[in-house]
């Protein structure tokens, strides 16, 4: 993996702020592949790409998806901080030449998370949540769980993410539902 090449790429894409921000996802995601017994150098390159198309003009995101063949379900059309994931991933494989699937779908579901994750997927979901530049309440907590259970750690991301977005009176994507049931699903049978 040329490392080198694919941090200066996205350092061309986005702001200071968020480039330490995917260096630190990148290097957490390092550690939970080391902890898991997962692929590092993946764990790494998805973690480096995961927010390539953040901060991109949405009409780009937009485009990117059009051109991919991407059709947005009504949650995605409403909800543009849903976009920036999946033109990633078209991006990663139209644009960067990335042919690895597990990569490209980690990159694609990291905001939502969805049923049936693969590990490369709930480690960069988790990963996003505990970079070192995070601050928010309960960040230890979430640091501690992401190696302990990763699956623990999904559900406390969820909840989280969840509160706001009922809060904030924003839709839930079926994806993120999907991830949060199929967690809890398997509490309940562990737990019975
Ligand atoms: O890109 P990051 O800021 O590192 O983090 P992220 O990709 O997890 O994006 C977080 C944003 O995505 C946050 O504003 C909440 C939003 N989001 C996550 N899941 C859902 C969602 N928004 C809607 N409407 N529905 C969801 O299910
Ligand atoms: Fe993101
Ligand atoms: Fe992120």
């Amino acid at each position: 993996m040329d490392r080198e090449y694919y941090l200066s790429l996205i350092k061309g894409r986005m702001s200071e702020r968020r480039y330490i921000h995917s260096v630190n996802v990148a290097k957490a995601a390092v550690q939970l592949a080391e902890r898991y017994g997962g692929d590092k150098e993946k764990a790494e390159l998805a973690g480096i790409l995961h927010d390539c198309c953040k901060e991109i003009p949405k009409e780009e995101m937009l485009q990117i998806m059009l051109d991919g063949g991407i059709i947005l379900d009504d949650v995605e059309k409403s909800s543009s901080k849903l976009w920036h994931s999946i033109a990633g991933s078209v991006y990663a494989r139209d644009t960067l030449g990335i042919r690895d699937e597990d990569i490209l779908n980690s990159i694609c579901y990291h905001t939502t998370g969805r049923a049936g994750m693969s590990l490369l997927e709930k480690i960069i979901f988790t990963a996003d949540f505990i970079g070192e530049e995070r601050t928010y309440d309960g960040v230890e907590i979430m640091r501690e769980k992401a190696f302990k259970n990763i699956e623990d750690a999904m559900l406390y991301g969820l909840q989280f993410t969840f509160a706001d977005l009922s809060r904030r009176a924003l839709p839930i994507h079926t994806n993120a539902l999907g991830c949060y049931n199929e967690i809890t699903i398997n509490l309940t049978k562990k737990g019975s």
